[in-house]
């Protein structure tokens, strides 16, 4: 049996929350990260029989039984996870009933999951519905989108098109928009089912006024969209108290979606 240090899986979960630390995003216990695994490789590092100790989910996910994720614990640090993945991350696979997680290694002081693996697994059942690719699903609370939350409208086809507008890249990197939820109780099963329902349309869904989710194939993709998000963001923080001189048109995003080939949401234009 392979080290589970040495995990390709393991060092990215690591590398990828001291990161976003790091950017501010993810203050005290914010944030959480679940990474769906493929069985055969973790069988590489883990025996897939010993089951360590069971956690009820509190919900149904018979759709994914059988799968695997590395997550991060409920009340644990970002900046922790680095100097101690396995007290910070949990290894579990849905069990059969669809109702319970069987934890592989980790969460090693007796903790669990995040508090927000509802909103994570019915997300990732919505993505794989309409992307069998999806793996990674992400929430954070990075400075500037949250910001903005407090000054401008929280409407889907507002809030994307000003992102749009805020940089050249935005319309091609998420072409599909974000989804905008309004403030809700967060670790409840209702934002999960919220935010599950926003997935089947976006990768992006913002939690207003808390942060943001988004969802991917990689930790790149998932990590990067809400990086282009969070910087559309700073800029129209910089500038919105400022007198606009300057936009891109509506036009102009036509011609990049069209020019690098992405089906973006026409309907979030003016045209
Ligand atoms: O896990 O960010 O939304 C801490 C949070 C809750
Ligand atoms: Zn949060």
């Amino acid at each position: 049996m392979k080290n589970i240090m040495n995990a390709p899986f393991v060092e990215e979960m690591r590398k990828t929350t001291a990161n976003m630390y790091r950017l501010g995003w993810d203050e005290r216990n914010g944030g959480n990260i679940s990474y769906m695994l493929d069985e055969v490789e973790v069988g590489e590092y883990l025996d897939l029989n010993n089951i360590i100790r069971t956690i009820p989910l509190g919900f149904d996910a018979t759709a994914i039984t059988g799968k695997i994720f590395i997550v991060t614990g409920t009340g644990k640090y970002f900046k922790n996870v680095d100097g101690d993945p396995e007290t910070n991350l949990g290894i579990v696979r849905i069990a059969d009933d669809g109702r319970t997680a069987e934890l592989l290694w980790g969460y090693k002081d007796g903790g669990k999951f995040t508090s927000e693996f509802p909103a994570h697994l019915m997300s990732h059942m919505a993505r794989l519905s309409v992307d069998p690719e999806n793996r990674v699903v992400m929430h954070c609370h990075p400075t500037h989108t949250l910001a903005m939350n407090y000054v401008h409208e929280l409407d889907e086809k507002k809030f994307t098109h000003t992102l749009w507008e805020m940089c050249t890249e935005c319309i091609v990197v998420f072409p599909d928009g974000v989804g905008v939820l309004p403030w809700m109780l967060c670790g409840t099963n209702s934002i999960g089912e919220a935010t599950a329902e926003k997935m089947k349309e976006f990768r992006l869904v913002v939690w207003g006024m808390h942060g943001i989710y988004s969802a991917g194939k990689t930790m790149d993709e998932t990590f990067g969209l809400i990086e282009t998000v969070e910087k559309a963001a700073q800029i129209y923080m910089l500038t919105a108290h400022l007198p606009r001189i300057n936009t891109i048109k509506d036009e102009e995003m036509v011609e990049l979606a069209e020019f690098f080939g992405v089906n973006y949401r026409k309907d979030f234009l003016n045209l």
